[in-house]
């Protein structure tokens, strides 16, 4: 549909519907309305619908600005800029989304509570450290394996890089969202939207859940500590609801230490209470955590140096940054933290040795770029790269103020792609190749398409193809991820939970699909982590 005339029918629904603003919900009714805001809405459009990725939902807000029940329900169903088209997707049916109108209307129902005494109820060790094993039982290559989020499955499956075959699906937290590594590989780290954090120890006959804790209620990130000395100490977990961040004993998961991110916009402006963790990562130069405090616009250095298991002291540094921070990953270097700014088009970059706020890049609409991809370039030296949710662009940022200053911090290159809607974007050091999906793409053409550009040729037009049968599943494919030697990479097609899809394996250098992962028990498989590149992030 053309935009155009997307907006008249917007419009036409506002004027037959003025009327019918807010309308009473039974409490069961706000229940639902509670949950399915709290699955599909929240992440972007935050629990107190203040907005951040997403736009501002408070009641008054819509009021004003003429948007009725049915005009609301037009935008659900057939999405918005990279908003999902719930009720098309066939993911919300119409009378949740007649619901999801009026619950919109509706007052800001207060969000619950969650203590750390609840942290430390909801802690359980599976196997005790001393039970577990003190070298790998496996006989697989279990360094070449990859973790696969079934996301509405709430499953984890684990599967052998080498031989495709699936070694063990695991129950994870509700809509289980990344996995991150320890520092040697062993453990993955799981992080459910409900905020349950697991560890599955690789190094079993069979991959096994050894520990979790339900550390908040809604949270998108988890890491480790990677510094040297520090290896697996501690997992740091990043909530959204309710705002703060809790470091944990990393074998064990038992919880040592809850801290508020609540606070003032860059230290002195509006108070926020909703002043969410978003993306996370260890240091290599030092023993610090990377947090980045998504609506007040601080980057918190978080030392673990003096923790000891009563969880005390904690040091934070914190920088204002850029407002609105979402993902980012590491320069080649792994010195400077690039991260996504999104709402205000711009990635800030973090020095990690100097614990310094060194650049504030502009790049295009909504920047988002999984953890990015990184490579060195002929001309620009060592180069991260970005997508965009809402812009058909990939940035291409120069990270080496050493090397080449000239380039250092600034747009080296703008690539055109086929489409807006791009989420993730990855490369290897053994592929020649720039990939990148479109998962929220306007049209299922482009959801279903993946394109590749030479790393050592920007200019050169890239090479896409649309993935044979995704369109017939009604699957987006997304996230893109290589093993552990670089010599192919997956990419899931993500499909409604009823319908089992495939996760698509192809050549790395030659771009030819080599095989399908397929099975009943592939049902909406979406992010895919490499034990030993996330171990060692390269991407
Ligand atoms: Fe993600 C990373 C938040 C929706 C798949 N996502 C991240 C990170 C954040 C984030 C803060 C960085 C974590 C880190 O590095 O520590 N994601 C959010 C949201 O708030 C959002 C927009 C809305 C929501 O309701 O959750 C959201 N994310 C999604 C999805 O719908 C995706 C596509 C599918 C899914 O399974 O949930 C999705 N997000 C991912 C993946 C990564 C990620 C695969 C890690 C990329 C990587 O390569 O490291």
């Amino acid at each position: 549909m053309k935009w155009s005339k997307f907006w008249l029918i917007v419009l036409a629904a506002s004027l037959t519907g003025a009327l019918a603003f807010a309308q009473a919900l039974s409490p069961e009714q706000v229940e639902q309305g509670k949950q399915i805001y709290f699955q599909r809405c929240a992440g972007c459009h935050g629990v107190l619908r203040k907005g951040a990725t997403g736009k501002n939902l408070e009641p008054d807000k819509l009021k004003k600005e003429g948007l009725s029940a049915e005009a609301i329900k037009a935008i659900i169903t057939n999405g918005m800029g990279g908003m999902p088209a719930w009720g098309k997707l066939g993911i919300l049916k119409p009378d949740e989304i007649d619901l999801m109108a009026k619950f919109l209307l509706s007052p800001v129902p207060e969000p619950p509570k969650w203590t750390f005494a609840d942290v430390k109820k909801s802690w359980k060790v599976h196997i005790p450290v001393s039970q577990r094993p003190t070298k790998p039982e496996t006989s697989r290559n279990w360094r070449n394996f990859f973790g696969i989020v079934l996301r509405d499955m709430g499953q984890v499956a684990i599967v052998d890089g080498d031989t495709k075959e699936l070694v063990k699906i695991l129950p994870t937290g509700y809509a289980t969202h990344i996995l991150r590594s320890s520092a040697d590989g062993r453990y993955f780290y799981a992080i459910g939207r409900d905020g349950r954090a697991e560890a599955i120890d690789l190094w079993s006959k069979e991959p096994t859940l050894v520990a979790e804790a339900k550390v908040c209620l809604d949270a998108r990130s988890i890491d480790t500590s990677k510094f040297k000395g520090y290896e697996g100490k501690y997992a740091v977990v990043g909530c959204y609801w309710p705002s703060n961040f809790v470091v944990l004993d990393g074998q064990t998961l038992e919880p040592l230490k809850m801290v508020s991110t609540q606070g003032y916009v860059q230290s002195k402006g509006e108070f926020l209470r909703e002043d969410r963790v978003a993306s996370i990562v260890s240091s290599h130069f030092s023993p610090e955590w990377i947090l980045n405090i998504k609506e007040g616009g601080q980057t918190w250095l978080v030392n673990y140096s003096q923790m000891n298991l009563k969880g005390q002291p904690l040091t934070v540094k914190m920088i204002d940054t850029d407002r609105f921070l979402h993902d980012g990953g590491w320069a080649l270097d792994k010195r400077y933290f690039l991260v996504a700014a999104n709402a205000v088009k711009k990635i800030a970059v973090i020095d990690a040795k100097t614990g310094e706020f060194v650049a504030s890049v502009p790049v295009g609409n909504k920047p988002h770029p999984g953890r990015g991809a990184t490579w060195n370039h002929p001309k620009y030296g060592p180069v991260w790269a970005t997508g965009h949710i809402k812009d058909n662009k990939i940035a291409v940022i120069g990270t080496d103020p050493q090397g080449h200053p000239q380039y250092a911090w600034k747009v080296v290159k703008m690539i055109e792609t086929i489409s807006p809607g791009n989420l993730f974007i990855k490369t290897h050091p053994n592929s020649p190749w720039l990939i990148a999906d479109f998962t929220v793409a306007p049209t299922p053409k482009a959801n279903a398409t993946l394109c590749a550009w030479r790393k050592d040729d920007l200019d050169k037009p890239p090479v896409c193809w649309e993935v044979p049968g995704a369109r017939k599943l009604k699957a987006r494919m997304v996230h893109i991820e290589f093993n552990k030697g670089g010599s192919e990479f997956w990419v899931s097609a993500w499909a409604n939970k009823d319908t089992p899809s495939f996760i698509a394996v192809y050549d790395a250098i030659t771009l030819q699909e080599k095989t399908r992962i397929t099975g009943d028990w592939v049902r909406t498989p979406t992010g895919k982590f490499n034990v030993y590149n996330t171990a060692n992030d390269i991407y």
